[in-house]
């Protein structure tokens, strides 16, 4: 019998008492353990493993030996990835991190699932690929899922990847449950959040309350994925949950509808924690629901804070906001402090806002969109078009409101069409009332997890054109899975595993484009970590590579930019 399940009780997150974990002498099966971030998507937009990365902190602080890998990448064979991630990880259980089902949008030109009508990137085909292989190369490891996407559908998951446990929502205190009790039935089966499978059939545990670790650990970020904190923004988060009610969306169901707020003192102390830590990072992302909800109270007191302490003078921010709660008052604070506003911002028409029981009106969006212009804050707005309600008027209604309030310097609109239904949001209840047939594209699935659109007055792919022809262009998500970005995100993520033997023999036989887009991240990595030779290895291959092309402008500006470095090694 494993002697850890002799314990009474099963500790929660936070805990003043010492728990027994490995290190602290008491034998438990499970040691190691290997979190999977599963995100094909990773390789188009390089969105940090943050729900991961908190995971592996709190199971460390308990002694346990945490990985986190990612199987997408550096080989355009995951199946090899896996191989090499689990020989070199030996893992006890593997947590897989299902953060996306697909990408929510209907009309991508390079999506990999399809018909006329709608085109998309559709992630589980992938995901059941990485479980197979697991399966077949660690036989008997248990293997329990969770994240944004799997909370979202744990059930029907569960079935479709054929494992057996899944935690729905926060993962922190079920999964060191778990590793504690595993494999002890009646133990696993007591702990909240756990979904079972087994025979067909689901045993689900209602969800513990939540609470944030505060001040009991020191902060980390994975440098296994230090480009996607460079790039995308480095995430944290103020608060979980979000009290609306937008008939399409998931993230009720992700965090919860009551809010958990983090202490403002903790948050304060990782943005000066990440002053001191990530030279090369500017950007803080503050992955909340919305950032101004419930009110503007909290959001309100940590950006004074923020500026108090100077840290907008080190960083600058992006979340997602609401245009309601957002008044003139909060907008010269977000100016001050640096942001970016993500605006959700879904339609201009109030009678598709309404039906879709989306709280804002046009009145809030356009003040909010003329209150950051006013404040020179760079603003994106983000819209669905084709919602529940949508008509030919409302689209042209929503349309010249684009054309009066018009993309340019500091305003971009992204929009998707159609409203994905996911299971159990007011959209997917509204369309199961109605019944089967008009608007609905994709293919309903169990627990809705494959593609599955609402879309009026037509289809996707149609209402798209349309919208194209009235704003006189496209706005073109490009994200094509191109052969020299994927090359050089292979070598940046080589760079930030540590593997420089590895990223100097794939450079040099890179093709230039490759080389041309990971030139710059390596080279500083290089430099900054002391490995001169192999920086100017780097910088004369790519000089010779790019002066045996023809000389156009843009190579004329990268050899100089090239010799430039050269130059400062070798004075
Ligand atoms: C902020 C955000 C973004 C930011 C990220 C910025 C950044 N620098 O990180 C931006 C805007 C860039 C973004 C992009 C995208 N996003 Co987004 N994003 C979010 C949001 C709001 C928060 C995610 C987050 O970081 N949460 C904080 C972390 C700590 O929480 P967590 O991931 O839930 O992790 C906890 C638990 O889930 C659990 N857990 C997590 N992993 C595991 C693993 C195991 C084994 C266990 C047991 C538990 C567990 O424990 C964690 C800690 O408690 C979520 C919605 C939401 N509220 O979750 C959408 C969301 C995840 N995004 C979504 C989508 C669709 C996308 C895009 C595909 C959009 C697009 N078409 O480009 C891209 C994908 C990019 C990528 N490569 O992944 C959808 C996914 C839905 C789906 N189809 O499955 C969501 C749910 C939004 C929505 N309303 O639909 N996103
Ligand atoms: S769209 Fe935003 S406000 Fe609406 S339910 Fe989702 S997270 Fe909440």
């Amino acid at each position: 019998m494993n002697p850890s399940h002799a314990q009474p009780d099963i500790f929660p997150g936070g805990s003043s008492r010492h728990p027994p974990g490995p290190s602290s002498g008491i034998d438990n099966e499970i040691r190691r353990i290997l979190l999977l971030y599963t995100d094909p998507y990773y390789v188009v937009k390089q969105v940090y493993p943050f729900g991961l990365d908190l995971l592996a902190r709190f199971l460390r602080r308990y002694g346990y030996h945490v990985t986190i890998a990612y199987p997408f990448l550096p080989d355009p064979d995951p199946g090899k990835n896996l191989g090499y991630i689990l020989k070199n990880t030996r893992p006890d259980l593997v947590g897989l991190g299902i953060r996306n089902l697909d990408t929510c949008m209907s009309c991508e030109r390079h999506g990999d699932t399809g018909d006329e009508t709608y085109r998309t990137f559709y992630f589980l085909p992938k995901i059941q690929n990485l479980v197979h292989r697991i399966k077949t190369a660690a036989p008997g490891v248990p293997i329990v899922a969770g994240g944004g996407g799997f909370t979202v559908a744990p059930g029907a998951l569960l079935d479709m990847l054929e494992i057996e446990y899944g935690v729905a929502g926060e993962g922190e205190t079920p999964l060191l449950q778990f590793v504690r009790a595993y494999p002890d039935n009646e133990r696993i089966h007591a702990i909240p959040g756990l979904i079972c499978r087994s025979n067909g059939t689901h045993a689900t545990h209602p969800r513990g309350t939540y609470r944030f670790e505060e001040g009991t650990s020191p902060f980390t970020r994975d440098p296994g994925f230090n480009y996607a904190l460079e790039t995308m923004g480095l995430p944290i988060q103020t608060k979980r949950g979000c009290n609306q009610q937008c008939s399409y969306c998931v993230e009720p169901i992700i965090e919860g509808k009551r809010f958990v707020f983090r202490k403002l003192e903790e948050i304060i102390r990782e943005l000066k924690w990440v002053v001191t830590t990530h030279a090369d990072v500017q950007s803080i992302f503050f992955v909340d629901t919305e950032f101004n909800v419930p009110d503007l109270t909290f959001c309100t007191q940590l950006i004074k804070r923020i500026i108090h302490e100077g840290l907008h003078e080190q960083l600058c921010f992006t979340s997602q906001f609401l245009p309601r709660p957002f008044d003139a008052e909060f907008a010269a604070l977000l100016a001050t402090a640096g942001f970016s506003v993500i605006l959700t911002g879904d339609s201009f028409s109030d009678a598709v806002l309404k039906k879709n029981q989306i709280s804002y009106r046009e009145a809030d969006l356009i003040r909010t969109i003329e209150l950051c212009e006013t404040q020179a804050i760079p603003c994106t707005v983000a819209m669905i078009f084709g919602l529940p309600g949508e008509t030919d008027d409302t689209i042209g209604h929503s349309l010249s409101q684009i054309n009066r309030y018009p993309a340019g310097f500091l305003r971009r609109y992204e929009y998707t069409v159609g409203g994905r239904i996911y299971q159990g949001t007011p959209l997917c209840r509204w369309v199961e009332r109605e019944g089967s047939g008009t608007h609905l594209y994709g293919n309903q699935s169990s627990g809705y997890v494959a593609p599955y659109y609402f879309c009026s007055p037509k289809h996707p792919a149609a209402l798209n054109r349309d919208i194209e022809r009235g704003l006189g262009h496209g706005v073109a998500y490009e994200n094509p899975f191109d052969d020299d970005a994927r090359t050089a995100l292979a070598l940046i993520f080589m760079m930030d595993q540590k593997e420089v033997d590895r990223v100097m023999e794939t450079f040099l036989t890179s093709p230039l484009g490759a080389c041309a887009r990971s030139f710059d991240y390596l080279f500083r990595k290089l430099s900054n970590g002391g490995r001169t030779s192999e920086a100017k290895t780097l910088c004369r291959h790519f000089l010779n590579a790019l002066m045996s092309v023809e000389p156009t402008p843009q190579i004329l500006e990268q050899i100089q930019m090239v010799q430039f470095y050269l130059g400062l090694m070798d004075a």
